[in-house]
């Protein structure tokens, strides 16, 4: 067998489902792709053109992060403040605060200043072994200002061996010039501004926060339906604050993911565990806000429910730049075990990003893309708090 790059002397969690370690393990890549893994024990004839001696090191495929809103402009520090002061996430929302804060920020900053303020949040994500990272639109909602974020997203991907998929949040809070037009809004977002980024190649997915304080569930209905006709994928801010049926009307679009959830019933389990539609949790928001009512983990278990763990980094709920914390969280907080924590950065959140036949585990044929960590145990990824044991990352086969 030729590989252009063989990592031996590896302990390898796959992260396939039920498969168990390989230790010591192997790995050959050739053209970017895993083309043969296995025990050292099986390796067999090979040509490498280079050779890494993992020294015992523990690899995992690269980390996923499926739930980001990485590219923004300003800062929301002062909201910290007024938070801890006793205000509301809600009541500084409703006072043009919170996302209308940094939509106002936004549209104030050019590509440059965008791809500028995002990139060390983006390093900081890479330094803990990210390969694939998710980033939403959103903080512009108009045509202009969402084309913008995008553009920059795809940037920063070309900046970082890292994968940008990207999704477009045109329906996260309405914007201020159509308070009086909500539903010429909703059509406009439908009609012109998703079909326009869609064109553009802009677009992967779609998205849309459904809440009291965002769009109703008849209204990311509407926009589904224009995802659908554009052939898009879509997912959903559900049930967040409170529940308004948002995990079922995902489901009932086949939604890759519904994201937060903390107040789905079980009927909005069961349509998603129809559907195959992935939970995304967001223990950063979670924690920031400061929340007691706990996502349905045992429900999500029960019915067989996938369960992702993202970092949702955003300036105002979850100003998270760290994967691993996300995991701490997702296991102190939501009382995950640590194999759903690591599960739920790799293989379900690629499966969220629809992506999994090409990356979120190690399996040949599939992207190479893997973390090699300095731990005695894959335990010790979500255990450990503010410590970050990534050795090395490889994106595409290439050592980064
Ligand atoms: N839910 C969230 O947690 C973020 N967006 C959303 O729909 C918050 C975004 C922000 O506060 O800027
Ligand atoms: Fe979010």
């Amino acid at each position: 067998m030729r590989f252009d790059r063989l990592w031996i002397n590896a302990r390898i969690a796959t992260m396939a489902a039920g498969a168990p370690p390989l230790c010591p393990g192997a790995l050959g890549a050739r053209n970017g792709r895993i083309a043969w893994l296995g025990p050292m024990a099986a390796l067999p004839t090979h040509e490498a053109t280079e050779t890494i001696d993992c020294g015992g090191r523990w690899m995992l495929p690269g980390l996923v992060d499926c739930h980001t809103h990485l590219v923004f402009g300003g800062d929301r520090s002062r909201e910290f403040e007024l938070r801890l002061e006793g205000a509301s996430y809600e009541a500084i929302a409703r006072a043009g605060g919170g996302i209308l804060a940094t939509v106002r920020a936004t549209r104030a900053a050019d590509e440059a200043a965008l791809v500028a303020s995002a990139l060390p949040r983006l390093d900081r994500l890479l330094a803990e072994g990210v390969t694939t990272i998710e980033i939403k639109s959103g903080y512009g909602l108009d045509r202009d200002t969402e084309a913008r974020m995008l553009r920059a997203a795809r940037r920063l991907g070309a900046m970082r061996a890292v994968a940008v998929v990207t999704s477009f949040l045109g329906a996260h809070a309405l914007p201020p010039e159509a308070r009086d037009d909500r539903a010429g809004h909703v059509a406009r977002l439908c009609d012109e501004i998703l079909p326009a980024l869609a064109a553009e190649g802009l677009v992967d997915a779609v998205d849309g926060f459904c809440e009291g304080i965002a769009f109703t569930p008849e209204e990311i209905a509407q926009l589904f339906a224009a995802a659908r006709r554009l052939g898009l994928p879509v997912k959903l801010h559900a049930d967040q604050l409170s529940d308004l049926g948002g995990a079922a009307l995902a489901a009932r679009f086949g939604a890759l993911s519904a994201d937060h959830l903390e107040y789905t019933a079980e009927s909005g389990v069961e349509a998603m565990a129809q559907a195959g539609t992935v939970a995304v949790l967001l223990p950063g928001a979670f924690y920031v806000l400061r929340e007691t009512q706990l996502p349905p983990v045992a429900a999500f278990r029960r019915h067989g429910v996938g369960m992702a763990l993202a970092t949702d980094c955003n300036p105002g709920s979850s100003p998270l730049t760290s994967l691993l914390l996300a995991m701490n969280m997702g296991a102190t907080l939501f009382r995950l075990t640590v194999a759903e924590c690591l599960a739920g950065v790799t293989r379900e959140a690629a499966r969220a990003l629809g992506r999994l036949a090409e990356i979120g585990t190690l399996e040949p044929g599939k992207a190479c893309d893997l973390t090699l960590w300095d731990i005695e145990a894959p335990a010790e990824l979500v255990y450990r708090i503010g410590f970050n044991p990534l050795h090395s990352r490889v994106f595409r086969g290439q050592p980064c």
